[in-house]
């Protein structure tokens, strides 16, 4: 080959890398600094250290929380520890999360709690709790039942599925479907960074019920935080390092079919609807790459925003809060309650606002 024809190439290879350099740092938001937007009055939940990666709140003031997950790549403060899912009454001015007993026969010490739903049967007004569980790396759906006056936590069903492989959220539509958005966190992780750097989009959507098991959707970078509209026809899906929500209509069939995507500034994780409003906030990183390598003297930022209108020609999209991780470490969940706000992060600690 001549001198020439190399020096191109080489040419060629190194702007084609350069071009990846800088498309994976505008996906992880390298770059963005961080302008703080405060709320006043805001306290931590005592007695949670180390994460609490998903909130759900019933319609009655009770909020569950997942804690505790490990493997994901994020750091963890306390590896050793299990994973606990903490309930915390909203209406109680003590606010003071308790760890939830769970019933004899579940493995306890391998428990590693990520996404969590709610369903409440009509019927009875029994509350199931569905909870991802990554167990030695792996990815299993328990289902729970809520026993509120001896509060535990019955176990009920361990659900495992080719197409469940790599499980971050779930949204529970029956006593025992859901869907469900994989990510290559937990099987494959340095995939996942390589599906990082090339912005590949292997994530995608899966449907489950006992019988009845496809996926729905796909084409995601990093499908993350799922959530029902109110009224129950739209599926949100948020896609991690796409920083986008997926609007999808969902049918009698449980098939879905996209409706309009809506482009965020921010890396959106969990998800959740405003029961009044249909608002949606979203828990999201500022800075992905913060997150992903945790450097104690330079620590990832926290931020909630919330999209008003999604379903109008022009969603309202609003930082609600933001701050550089003085406060709060890598928020991974927002979710609220009749004005209050409560932040949820990877690892760190969980953050009570009051919104008015
Ligand atoms: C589900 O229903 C939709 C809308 O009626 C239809 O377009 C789609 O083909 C159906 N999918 C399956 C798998 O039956
Ligand atoms: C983060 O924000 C706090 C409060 O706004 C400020 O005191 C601190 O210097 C900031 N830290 C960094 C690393 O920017
Ligand atoms: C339920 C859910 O979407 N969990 C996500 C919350 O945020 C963490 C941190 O990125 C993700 O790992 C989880 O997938």
């Amino acid at each position: 080959m001549g001198a020439l024809l190399k020096i191109t190439l080489i040419g060629v290879v190194l702007a084609l890398l350069g071009e990846r350099v800088m498309r994976f740092t505008r996906r992880v938001n390298y770059f963005r600094e961080v302008e703080p937007v405060d709320l006043p009055n805001c306290q931590y939940l005592k007695g949670i250290e180390f994460g609490s990666e998903d909130i759900d709140i019933l319609p009655n003031g009770l909020a569950f929380i997942s804690s505790g997950l490990k493997n994901t790549g994020a750091v963890s403060f306390a590896p050793d520890k299990p994973g606990e899912i903490f309930l915390l009454d909203l209406n109680d001015e003590k606010l003071h999360p308790s760890s939830l007993r769970i019933s004899r026969g579940f493995d306890i010490s391998s428990f590693n709690p990520h996404g969590i739903s709610t369903y409440i049967d009509e019927k009875d007004d029994t509350v199931y709790l569905f909870v991802v569980n990554h167990p030695n790396f792996k990815t299993t759906v328990e289902i729970f039942k809520f026993a509120e006056e001896e509060n535990v936590l019955l176990h009920l069903k361990t659900i495992k599925h080719e197409l469940l492989h790599s499980v971050n959220d779930i949204v529970a539509v029956g006593p025992e479907s859901f869907y469900a958005t994989n990510d290559f966190y937990f099987t494959i992780y340095t995939l996942k960074l390589v599906e990082l750097f090339f912005g590949l989009t292997w994530s995608n959507v899966v449907y489950y019920s006992p019988g009845d098991v496809r996926e729905v959707a796909s084409g995601f970078h990093s499908s993350n935080g799922i959530a029902m509209s109110n009224d129950k026809n739209y599926i949100y899906v948020a896609d991690l390092t796409g920083r986008t929500i997926s609007v999808f209509k969902k049918h009698a069939n449980w098939s879905l079919s996209p409706v309009k995507v809506v482009l965020l500034h921010t890396l959106p994780d969990n998800l959740s609807v405003d029961p009044v409003t249909g608002d949606i906030w979203i828990g999201a990183l500022p800075n992905g790459m913060k997150a992903l390598v945790y450097n104690p003297e330079d620590v990832p930022g926290s931020e909630v925003v919330r999209v008003q209108n999604i379903h109008s020609d022009n969603p309202i999209v609003t930082t609600v809060y933001l701050n550089n991780g003085s406060v709060l470490q890598a928020s991974c969940s927002a979710t609220v309650y009749e004005g209050k706000l409560l932040v949820g992060t990877i690892f760190h600690k969980a953050l009570y606002c009051e919104l008015d």
